[in-house]
């Protein structure tokens, strides 16, 4: 089967956008880079609850669930998970209810941690919201098992969607269909990308474009770089994943060759020591991205992917003649459960 065999319910808008980001690119070659930098902004990507990498995902999921006759979306995620609130909003949109385990992933000191950004919105949308005291983990949970039986029990169909919409088969779809995308739109704009850095945490958004795009260089295509930066912290959990769902979705797509390792790059080093919690340079990313080129970033994710970006564009890891397209997945809600950390304006010295 090709992708475009797969049924897909439209949630975003249409493609979304792609832009220069002109500031960005002349401070990094201040500081030693030369490589320009662009955004695709899956933060804009819908109206669904301000949208986000998930909601492509579940485009995919969609026609299944509906297909399964299924009534309730049932997920997991951190207290501020971006995926359970799109999530929620997807099954307000299909008329479904939805049930969300939220599991205490982050060790976050802030005292609406629970009750503020994401979590609000998914309670504004009606689902039904689950605390629940366990840490951090990216596989399949006991807590998400027992709310799928519970909806069983009570006599609903529920539709599994795993944490991040990843450990699924359908997970990598979304963003090979993002990889076509970005195809059509270099097009458009006669540009091409060579080099496209993206967050990873759930490993299904950069598995997804790894094999999107060794669909495309099968289809003639020129060879790109996919550089994924970690902000799980648990490295070689993410890694495993990401290289299964990239082989998984590959061959459910009809690549017919093996991927090679070089296909497959999951950075370190700007997660800090744990999932959540920013560090020095996550920090130094947001308000870099946001006093250089009003795009917001937030804490969890797109903080640190930017920063490996900072560091990467600066160092010359990433040439200096090298087109880079950041993948902005979303993620701005949970911004409010981090207050704290912008009581006062700071400005950069740019
Ligand atoms: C998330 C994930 P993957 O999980 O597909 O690797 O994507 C990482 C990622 N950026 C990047 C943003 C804004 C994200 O929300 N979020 C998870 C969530 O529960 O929200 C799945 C972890």
């Amino acid at each position: 089967m090709a992708l475009s065999d797969f049924p897909r319910y439209q949630l975003t808008f249409g493609p979304s956008p792609v832009h220069r980001l002109d500031r960005l690119t002349q401070h990094l070659a201040g500081r030693g880079g030369g490589a320009t930098i662009w955004a695709k902004r899956e933060d804009c990507n819908s109206g669904l609850a301000f949208g986000g990498n998930k909601t492509r995902k579940l485009e995919y999921f969609v026609p299944d669930a509906l297909a399964s006759g299924a009534d309730t979306l049932v997920s997991i995620g951190g207290y501020q998970s971006n995926h359970t609130r799109q999530v929620a909003a997807v099954a307000a949109r299909l008329g479904m209810d939805a049930v969300l385990v939220q599991e205490n992933w982050v060790d976050w000191p802030d005292a609406v941690n629970d009750r503020v950004g994401n979590i609000l919105l998914s309670r504004i949308m009606g689902a039904e919201v689950r605390l629940d005291p366990a840490g951090f983990d990216i596989g399949f949970r006991d807590s998400w098992k027992q709310a799928i039986e519970d909806v069983e029990r009570r006599g609903g169909t529920p539709y599994a969607i795993p944490a991040g919409a990843s450990d699924h088969r359908l997970g990598g779809l979304g963003f090979a269909n993002w990889a076509h995308e970005v195809a059509a739109q270099e097009e458009e704009l006669g540009v091409f990308f060579d080099t496209i850095v993206v967050c990873t945490v759930t490993g299904s958004t950069h598995a997804g474009m790894i094999a999107g795009f060794a669909d495309l260089e099968e289809r003639g295509g020129r060879r790109r770089t996919v550089l994924g930066v970690d902000a799980s912290a648990t490295l070689e959990k993410t890694r495993g994943q990401v290289e299964r769902i990239a082989r998984d979705t590959a061959s459910l797509i009809g690549v017919r060759r093996d991927l090679r390792a070089d296909e497959i790059t999951v950075l370190e080093g700007w997660a800090g020591d744990r999932y959540g919690i920013p560090v020095a340079s996550t920090l130094d990313a947001i308000r870099l991205s946001g006093q250089l080129e009003g795009m917001i970033i937030d804490p969890v994710y797109e903080g640190k992917s930017m920063a490996g970006l900072v560091d990467l564009v600066t160092s010359g890891r990433i040439d200096r003649d090298a087109t880079v397209l950041y993948a902005h997945l979303g993620g701005q809600p949970a911004l409010n459960a981090y207050s704290g950390l912008f009581t006062h304006t700071q400005r950069l010295d740019v």
